[in-house]
């Protein structure tokens, strides 16, 4: 709702149970895109697969959900200080960052497995056959590995209830994003560092239209990439900046920073409109950050907004 810098216009804690007996923790399953990993079965975590300990992620490593064969990455449980803090903001700006204060501890307690990639087009269509994701200005965003957009909030969460999993929080997204850093990006705070990291609004989408904000960078991409071109952040997630824009559970209040909660925050009981993060391939350096919150209606459809999916272990 704040602030977007392009009008959208749509071209068109409790108890775990103990590991089920028919689980199979080390049957390998081939990911949608085509890499080999473990079969996640309820009760999962990275000790009952003889990783090591579940306080720390394991950035290399992912299970294959089943019914979507999407690679997940465990994040740990854990605290951080959500929001932006005033070296990290642009000084002549500060009505930029107003919906991002106060700065405030929060802690997830339980650590949770999170999609590494957006959902791709691929994916939702094994959901929805005839799911179209459209395009922009004449340049299609439905080839198959491109993120799922143009859809809208509750598309995105009956594809999770129909995968087994769910959207994750607002304060789980940004910790995920965060990966244990305070910076503005996943890759640091550079912006003219971008290019090599993320899909954002950069020269080559600048060349060809004109009314796009821009990082001073250049990515070569002027809409959707496919997912996981560009490196990971810390702890193995893909493209949690730029690309699409990411659906979460919330919904959005511009104060909510002021009373959440420390513990697993999970956002307003009601509200208009729900939360979005990560900026997009036509976002500039102001919406493109790990604390940058940004909203929509959720009946509100863009090219530009996808999602991505986590599961808590013991939750289905
Ligand atoms: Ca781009
Ligand atoms: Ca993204």
């Amino acid at each position: 709702m704040r602030r977007p810098a392009l009008i959208c216009t749509v071209v068109l804690v409790t108890a775990m149970p103990a590991l089920p007996q028919d689980a199979a923790p080390l049957a390998l399953l081939t990911s949608h895109l085509g890499h080999a990993g473990p079969h996640f079965a309820p009760g999962m975590r990275p000790s009952t697969l003889g990783w090591g300990p579940d306080d720390r992620p394991y950035p290399d490593r992912f299970l294959v959900n089943p019914r979507d064969l999407a690679e997940m990455a465990w994040i740990p449980p854990g605290e951080f200080l959500m929001g932006t803090t005033p070296d990290r903001m642009d000084p002549a700006h500060p009505e930029w960052y107003a919906d991002e204060q106060p700065v405030h501890l929060v802690r997830i307690t339980q650590g949770f497995w999170m999609y590494r990639h957006e959902v791709t087009n691929e994916q939702f269509r094994r959901f929805r056959p005839q799911h179209n994701s459209g395009e922009f200005r004449g340049l299609p965003v439905n080839a198959d590995k491109m993120p799922a957009v143009s859809l809208d909030w509750a598309a995105a969460k009956a594809y999770c209830d129909w995968a087994g999993v769910r959207l994750p929080t607002e304060a789980e997204w940004e910790y995920a994003c965060r990966a244990g850093r305070n910076d503005r990006f996943t890759w640091g705070n550079s912006e003219q560092a971008a290019g090599r990291y993320a899909n954002v609004s950069d020269r080559t989408a600048a060349a060809k239209w004109g009314d796009f904000l821009a990082f001073d960078t250049d990515d070569g991409i002027a809409v959707s990439a496919a997912v996981g071109l560009f490196p990971p952040n810390a702890w193995g997630l893909y493209d949690m900046l730029g690309n699409a824009w990411e659906w979460c559970a919330d919904w959005y209040a511009p104060d909510y920073y002021s009373h959440s909660p420390v513990e697993d925050p999970a956002g307003p009981d009601t509200g208009k409109a729900r939360v979005l993060r990560g900026g997009s391939w036509f976002s500039d350096p102001v919406t493109a950050r790990c604390t940058d919150r940004f909203s929509y209606f959720p009946e509100d459809t863009c090219p530009g907004r996808g999602f991505r999916a986590c599961v808590t272990p013991w939750d289905r």
